[in-house]
């Protein structure tokens, strides 16, 4: 009780920094220059964000002071390594409300942890005949690891479709389920169309059906807070970054009993008890999935993105990017000939638009030209374009640290690319 009460103390006294997009700015300094002669615009955040100081100082000071392997040096600079990288561990589980650190799974991303439950659940509790349902608009990180593990035990995908808003039927997938479903694996918020889907409710859902949801959070950890015991998720899978952390290193969340009877996903070392020719013990969750070195100074920087986000309401923040992408849609919409492919009620940080008979790769192009990085491309995404029957989107992305006046470049750069193709 007495660490709980800390843990909360130490938990709210992060907040106390009040949200200003400018001042914000002014703690990421890549933003902070020219591209072929223009300021930067960094529209490009789904696709990965950039870094504040906190963290890049956060991973130069571990490198220069306290660098070295974890669990298992005796010597203190492998003790203090071991303590930020357990540190980390604890900041990630307050960050997402989990019950305890044991269900924080280090991995290398969103990617690696949603392989590591397809594998590790898929090994023992998916059988010829079982079911898997997935969404219309997944990631293919939530789709294609899905399929191996369909291919190799004989199970089928089930899809839950989604109406021309980009909003998933949940009546539909209410219709899916039987005895034979084994597993939900569903997208938090789309990267290509921006939709929040209702998960809590799909949750409550899968869970009548007694079946566990793993939930794909690489795209709404860095714009709203979770809280995976709210949730009642059973596996949330995020990267650093995309919320203002180092790459290599992400979360697979998952509930302790649930991670307790996983098979390990890789075996080495750090994931064992003891190891003889005949018989290996494996270690006790999380480190049971956690084979070899791992990605300590992206810890590190995780721990520093998060204790940089904690300063700040993170609803603040998330009212605001909303009203950013909301502001931008409308002006968007003004163009004749611009189409905006996503038009759920719900939505987050993305607006995928088509213009004219321009290919988004030449919209990409252009804008860059003006100094404005955006995302032109299927999005590993290839089922959502093949939903609404196009190649590719053009996609800005909007994040804390971007302004009104991004918006007013992004206009610039729109008029320009009608300007060239007219
Ligand atoms: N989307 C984008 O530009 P990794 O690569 O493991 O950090 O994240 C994969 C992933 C999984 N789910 C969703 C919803 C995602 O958006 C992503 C990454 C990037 O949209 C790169 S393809």
């Amino acid at each position: 009780m007495a660490r709980e009460i800390m843990e909360s103390v130490h938990a709210t006294s992060h907040v106390q920094r009040s949200f200003d997009p400018v001042t914000v700015r002014a703690d990421f300094p890549a933003l902070h220059q020219d591209v072929h002669g223009k300021p930067l615009v960094y529209l490009d955040t789904a696709a990965s964000s950039q870094k504040p100081n906190a963290v890049i100082d956060a991973m130069t000071d571990f490198y220069r002071n306290d660098y070295s392997n974890v669990h298992r040096g005796v010597h203190l600079l492998s003790q203090r390594a071991t303590d930020l990288y357990e540190g980390a561990r604890s900041a990630v589980r307050r960050f997402i409300n989990a019950r305890n650190d044991r269900e924080i799974v280090f991995t290398r991303g969103t990617t690696e942890a949603i392989n590591l439950v397809s594998r590790s659940y898929g090994r023992d509790h998916i059988k010829e005949g079982d079911e898997i349902i997935i969404s219309a608009m997944e990631h293919h990180a939530n789709i294609v690891p899905w399929q191996m593990i369909r291919d190799m035990t004989g199970a089928n995908l089930r899809i839950i479709p989604m109406n021309d808003d980009g909003e998933l039927l949940i009546d539909e997938y209410k219709k899916l389920f039987n005895d034979r479903t084994k597993m939900v694996a569903v997208v938090h918020v789309s990267n290509a169309l921006g939709t929040i889907n209702p998960v809590k409710e799909m949750i409550e859902i899968a869970h009548s059906w007694d079946v566990p949801v793993l939930v794909d959070g690489a795209q709404s950890t860095p714009h709203m807070s979770i809280d995976v015991q709210d949730l009642d998720c059973d596996f949330f899978a995020f990267s650093a970054h995309k919320m203002y952390g180092p790459t290599g290193i992400g979360v697979l969340y998952g509930k302790e009993e649930l991670l307790e009877i996983l098979p390990p996903y890789q075996g080495g070392g750090d994931m064992i008890l003891s190891v003889t020719f005949e018989k290996t013990l494996y270690n006790e969750i999380p480190n049971k999935f956690e084979a070899g070195t791992p990605n300590i100074a992206g810890a590190v920087g995780l721990k520093a993105a998060i204790d940089y986000l904690s300063q700040f309401d993170l609803d603040e923040i998330a009212r605001y990017e909303s009203e950013l992408l909301q502001s931008a849609t409308e002006r968007v919409k003004e163009f004749t000939g611009l189409t905006v492919v996503g038009n759920a009620a719900q939505k987050a940080s993305v607006l995928s638009f088509l213009l004219c008979a321009v290919h988004p790769h030449d919209i990409g192009t252009i804008f860059d030209q003006k100094g404005v990085a955006i995302r032109a491309g299927h999005h590993c995404a290839q089922p959502v374009m093949q939903r609404f029957s196009i190649p590719a989107t053009a996609r800005a992305s909007f994040a804390m640290y971007n302004t009104t006046d991004d918006v007013d470049r992004l206009i610039d750069a729109i008029e320009y690319v009608l300007e060239v193709f007219s």
